[in-house]
C-alpha cells in the first residue's frame, strides 16, 4: 500500500527542503519535488505544514509495576496517545525487581508490550548482581537487540543499584558494546531526608521536593559520570532536572568524555510552586523523581538543549490516577512517583521551543527524535525522513492550536501537568510503519501494530581500565 504526502517541507535535523514524500509498504521509497501520485495510493496534502520524523520518546513506563500499584496507562493506550502527538516509537524499560532473572522480566515486558500500536524497544534495568546477570546482558545485547542498560540510583530498599553494581554492569557495558544510563539521585540522601521529614511532621507533597535536593541529582550524576570516565563507557543520564547535573555534564563533555543528557517536557515547563498547592491531589499529581524544580534550573535545561550539551528530550510517561497516589495522603513517601506526557511532548516543545525562538524546526527534529535515534543506534532508519528509512512521519500544521487539558487528551490518566496551556503547532497526521494512524483528529490504531525495534550494539568497546593498565604497564613493586 502506498502514501503520497504532497505539497510539505521536509524538515531533517540537519535541512530542510520542499518536497513530497512516496510511501510504499512501510519504507520511504521517494522524496523529491513533484512526485505523482501511483495508482490507488492514498495522497496526504501537506500545503504549509512540516513533514518531519515521528517523534521518539526515549523514555516511558508503561503499565509499570511500582510502589504498590500499576502505571494506568498500558502499552495500547499509551502508544495510541503518543501518536495523536505526534511520536510515533517510545524505549519504555523492563525493571527487573531485586534477585529476578533479567530474562525473566525482559519476557514479562515483551508479552505486555504485544499489544502496542507504535514501535518500541526497552532499555534494560540492572537493580542487582550476579553471573546470571552477566550472562543475561550478553544475551540481551547479542540476541534480543538490547544495547542500553538502566541504573536507578535512587530508589533504596527497592530497585537502587549500589556502587559495586555499578560497576559491574558498566564494565560489563563495554565488553559487550552497549550504552549504560543512569537515574541520577543519591537514593541514601533521599532515604534520610525522607525520614527526617516525616519525624518532622512534614508528610504532605510539599515535602517532596525537600527530599529530593538538586545537590542529590548533582552528586549522583558526577558519581555516575566519574565512574563511566574510569570505566570507559559511554553514559546517558536520564531526566536531567537540575543545573548540578548539567554542569557535570558540560565538564565531562569538554573533557572529551561521551556523556549524552535528557530533558523531560515536564522539568522545562513545570516549576516546583505546584508542590505547595493547597489542594493535596493537584500536589501529588505533581509528584515525580526526580521533581520539578526551581525555575532557574528551567532556564538552565532550556540552554542545555539549545547549545547541545543535553541532546533529547522524553517525558518519563508513568501514569498514576487520584485514586492511586492518595495511597500517599498521610505519608508523602507513598505517593506513586511518576507524570504523564508521551502524548504532548511535540506540541509543548514546539511552543516553548521553536515558536520563541529558542530552537529551530531542524533542532526540534534532533532533540525530539534525530539524537535518540543516533544515540540508541537505529539512525537513520529512525529519525530522518529518508529514502529507506521507516516510514514514521508526522505532518506538522505549525497554524493548528488547542488548549491541553485530562478532559480531552488520548493518555489514560485522570490529570494532565500541563493543563490550560495553550499550544500552538500540532501534528495533522501522523503515520507509523507507513500506515496513517492519525488524522485531524482522530485516531485509527490496532492493537498489535507497532513493533518490537532490536537496537545493534556499538563496536565492543575497550575498558578504559585495560587501556590504562596497557599503557602504564604497571609492575609490582619487588620488596624482595
Ligand atoms: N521516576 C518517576 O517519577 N516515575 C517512575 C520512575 C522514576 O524514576
Ligand atoms: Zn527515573
Ligand atoms: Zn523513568
Amino acid at each position: 500500500m502506498s502514501l503520497l504526502i504532497k505539497g510539505g517541507t521536509v524538515v531533517n535535523a540537519d535541512s530542510s527542503q520542499r518536497a513530497d514524500v512516496l510511501i510504499s509498504d512501510g519504507v520511504i521509497v521517494a522524496i523529491r519535488e513533484d512526485l505523482e501520485a501511483p495508482t490507488g495510493a492514498e495522497v496526504i496534502d501537506a500545503g504549509g505544514q512540516y513533514v518531519m520524523p515521528g517523534g521518539i520518546d526515549p523514555h516511558t513506563h508503561m503499565q509499570l509495576p511500582f510502589m504498590g500499584t500499576v502505571a494506568s496507562e498500558d502499552f495500547y493506550t499509551g502508544t495510541a496517545a503518543a501518536l495523536a502527538g505526534g511520536t510515533t516509537m517510545i524505549i519504555d524499560f523492563v525493571i527487573p525487581d531485586p534477585e529476578q532473572p533479567l530474562m525473566d522480566a525482559y519476557n514479562t515486558w515483551r508479552g505486555w508490550s504485544e499489544k502496542a500500536c507504535a514501535d518500541y524497544s526497552f532499555h534494560v534495568a540492572v537493580t542487582w548482581w550476579d553471573e546470571s546477570v552477566h550472562k543475561d546482558m550478553g544475551t540481551l545485547v547479542r540476541e534480543e537487540g538490547v544495547n542500553s542498560f538502566k541504573h536507578f540510583m535512587a530508589y533504596k530498599g527497592a530497585i537502587m543499584a549500589e556502587d559495586e553494581v555499578l560497576y559491574n554492569s558498566f564494565t560489563r557495558a563495554v565488553e559487550l558494546g552497549a550504552i549504560v544510563t543512569a537515574h541520577a539521585e543519591n537514593g541514601e540522601l533521599v532515604f534520610q531526608l525522607q525520614k527526617k521529614l516525616m519525624e518532622m511532621g512534614m508528610t504532605g507533597p510539599e515535602a517532596h521536593p525537600l527530599s529530593r535536593p538538586p545537590a542529590a541529582e548533582g552528586e549522583a550524576a558526577n558519581r555516575a559520570i566519574r565512574l563511566a570516565e574510569v570505566i570507559g563507557v559511554p553514559l546517558y543520564l536520564v531526566h536531567v532536572s537540575t543545573k548540578d547535573a548539567l554542569d557535570e555534564i558540560i565538564r565531562a563533555r569538554l573533557e572529551g568524555q561521551r556523556v549524552f543528557g535528557e530533558a523531560l517536557a515536564g522539568h522545562l515547563l513545570v516549576d516546583d510552586s505546584v508542590y505547595r498547592h493547597p489542594d493535596f491531589e493537584y500536589a501529588a499529581a505533581h509528584v515525580m523523581s526526580p521533581p520539578f524544580r526551581e525555575k532557574h534550573h528551567q532556564e538552565a535545561l532550556w540552554k542545555g538543549l539549545q547549545s547541545g550539551s543535553l541532546q533529547t528530550t522524553a517525558t518519563d510517561h508513568c501514569c498514576f490516577c487520584a485514586d492511586q497516589k492518595a495511597m500517599g495522603k498521610d505519608d508523602f513517601t507513598m505517593i506513586p512517583n511518576g507524570t504523564a506526557g508521551v502524548e504532548d511532548r511535540m506540541a509543548v516543545l514546539w511552543t516553548h521551543g521553536v515558536s520563541t525562538g529558542k530552537l529551530t524546526k531542524e533542532e526540534f527534529v534532533a532533540v525530539t527524535s534525530a539524537n535518540t535515534a543516533n544515540i540508541f543506534n537505529i539512525y537513520p532508519r529512525k529519525g530522518r525522513v529518508a529514502v529507506g528509512a521507516d516510514a514514521d512521519i508526522v505532518v506538522w500544521d505549525p497554524e493548528a492550536s488547542k488548549t491541553i487539558s485530562a478532559k480531552t487528551h488520548h493518555q489514560n490518566v485522570d490529570f494532565n501537568i500541563f493543563e490550560g496551556m495553550e499550544v500552538k503547532g500540532l501534528p495533522s497526521h501522523t503515520i507509523a510503519n507507513g500506515k496513517l494512524r492519525f488524522k485531524e483528529g482522530e485516531l485509527m490504531t490496532n492493537k498489535g501494530d507497532g513493533r518490537y525495534i532490536k537496537r545493534p550494539a556499538f563496536q565492543p568497546m575497550f575498558s578504559a581500565l585495560d587501556l590504562a593498565a596497557k599503557a602504564n604497564v604497571p609492575t609490582p613493586v619487588d620488596r624482595s
